[in-house]
């Protein structure tokens, strides 16, 4: 009887342990945020063609960019694109990009 506690007991951690592994797995997609250092914008129309090739992007959830510091914050989904990979989409449009230093 006391054995048949103990099981069930380890069962509970088990359960509870796999219940942890779950939320865990779900915060591996939450939006992840990069710093971009972006050469070459000079006016607020370089902002807003990046801020819409960002848009276009799949995997972007959200874009900042700000002129005063030639820096574009970005917030993508990890399992959908990569900081890389935004950095190139930036270059593709004519800007020097490479991820800021925190
Ligand atoms: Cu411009």
């Amino acid at each position: 009887m006391k054995y048949l506690f103990v099981l069930l007991t380890i069962a509970g951690l088990f359960l509870a342990g796999c219940g942890q592994q779950e939320s865990q797995a779900e915060a591996a997609v939450e939006p992840q945020i990069v710093k971009v250092d972006v050469e070459g914008m000079t006016c607020d129309g370089c902002v807003n063609s990046i801020k819409s090739a960002m848009a276009e992007s799949e995997g972007v959830v959200e874009c900042e960019v700000s002129l005063e510091q030639n820096l574009a914050t970005i917030s993508y989904d990890p399992s959908k694109t990569s900081p890389d990979a935004l950095i190139k989409t930036i270059e593709d449009h004519g800007y020097g990009a490479k991820v800021a230093k925190q």
